[in-house]
């Protein structure tokens, strides 16, 4: 692990005035050991941090940057937008562009609300579905993630039928026992919820294809069960696309999938690395919503118009020049040679791969939900992201992550990357 010693200045500073010294656990680099780095710029694929070290960036902002830093479409749009203001409290045409933009992208939206975040996203999607069906009981899906939602920071109770528990301090038992915590591509277990409990459930929530326990992909008997049980109950299923949505396909995932959900969520790069979430449905949903109906929800910087300026040339750019079959072509170039790479190092691993989404989990077992994810061997993770990051390669700084492509990457890329685990990968067999 080289010395980095301006940023281990840099985070001794943050940490006395910001706990832990990040705005964001997923930064501190608790998951691999060390300092986080500090991030003096970034451009096009290139992160650059403050001891002057150049990482080709895999993260991404942990999603948005699917066009990489400093695209010219989008520091022109933000640069334009902000001599106009930056908020005005008061709605203005960017709002609905964007709006358009993503309704026209993805057939099950007919309308959308904005909000600041994916956090603010599902917490709303899940009041919609609660506040529609008039039902209480959420079902989510151990190892999923969608965001600091207190009803949703919650770990499976002793068995699928009991109530979860809050995983975080400062979560009350009252805001998670109408939550239930199920086993990922389980059908069995699904439908044993449903059986029991079916008509107290207002909605399911997913991740259509994980990237928080790394990238895993549901079973196609599991999305059919998934689509056909809340269809039979009368329960809203809600597609968590802030992750997936304009990344995998310019629709998302449900495009990729074919698959039709009644809520989506989304995030990350409808704001174009500014702060965007978002939550559609049909009408007859979303009119559910205030001031069109009676469940509440509202946000001071909701449809801010510098972000929806970002987001817009984000989403222009993407269906102008989708770069979804480049992705798959240079996932599957990235895909043949890490695999070569720990097969030679005689490292057990697995590679899951979506497109440009992928993880390396370092593990014999197939990876197919949260329980064979957590046969990773963590500590060997740390050990493989060090290597790397000292080649300059940065990647995510947790087993349990995606890692992106992004539009600037091209073949010499890739194969640098390949060069770099070929050699980190045997220091660590
Ligand atoms: P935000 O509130 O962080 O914008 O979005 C929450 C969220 C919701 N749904 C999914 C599928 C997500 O992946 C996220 C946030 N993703 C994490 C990392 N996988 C963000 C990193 C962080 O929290 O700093």
């Amino acid at each position: 692990m080289s010395s980095r010693p301006n940023s281990a200045s840099a985070f001794d500073r943050a940490r006395k005035v910001i706990p832990g010294g990040v705005n964001s656990p997923a930064r501190a680099f608790g998951a691999v050991g060390g300092t986080p780095l500090f991030i003096a710029r970034a451009d096009g694929p290139y992160l650059f941090d403050i001891d002057g070290n150049k990482y080709l960036d895999y993260i991404g902002s942990w999603g948005p940057m699917i066009l990489g830093h400093c695209h010219p479409a989008v520091v022109e749009a933000v640069i334009t937008a902000v001599q106009n203001g930056s908020s005005y409290g008061a709605p203005c045409q960017l709002e609905t562009e964007l709006a358009e933009l993503v309704v026209d992208a993805v057939p099950s939206v007919e309308m959308v609300r904005f909000v600041s975040s994916g956090t603010e996203a599902t917490m709303s999607a899940i009041r919609l579905a609660r506040g529609f069906t008039g039902r209480d009981l959420i079902i989510k899906f151990a190892g999923c993630y969608h965001g600091h939602v207190d009803s949703l920071l919650v770990s499976a109770g002793s068995s699928a039928l009991t109530h979860g528990v809050p995983n975080s301090p400062g979560v009350p038992k009252g805001c998670t026992d109408d939550t239930l915590v199920l086993k990922f591509n389980d059908v069995a277990g699904l439908t044993e919820v449903f059986q029991a409990k079916g008509d107290k459930i207002a909605g399911v929530i997913i991740e259509p294809i994980v990237g928080n326990m790394g990238l895993v992909a549901p079973s196609v008997e599991f999305r059919q069960a998934l689509r056909g049980l809340t269809q039979k109950h009368g329960a809203l299923l809600i597609y968590d696309e802030v992750m997936t949505g304009f990344r995998l396909a310019y629709g998302g995932a449900q495009e990729l999938l074919g698959d039709s959900p009644d809520i989506t969520a989304f995030g990350k790069i409808i704001g174009g690395g500014y702060p965007v979430g978002a939550y559609g449905g049909r009408a007859e949903i979303m009119n559910k919503v205030m001031p069109a109906g009676p469940v509440f929800q509202a946000g001071t910087l909701s449809g801010n118009p510098v972000a929806m300026a970002a987001g817009i040339a984000t989403l222009k750019e993407l269906k102008t020049n989708p770069p979804y079959k480049r992705f798959d072509e240079l996932g599957a170039r990235l895909e043949a040679g890490l695999r070569r790479a720990a097969t030679d190092a005689g490292v057990a691993h697995q590679f899951n791969r979506i497109g440009n989404m992928w993880t390396l989990f370092f593990t014999p077992t197939p990876v197919t939900d949260f329980d064979t994810a957590k046969t990773a061997d963590t500590k060997r993770f740390g050990r493989f992201f060090w290597e790397m990051m000292d080649r300059g390669v940065y990647l995510p700084c947790s087993q349990f992550e995606a890692a992106f492509l992004c539009t600037p990457m091209t073949e010499s890329h890739i194969d640098q990357t390949i060069s770099a685990a070929r050699e980190a990968l045997k220091t660590i067999a």
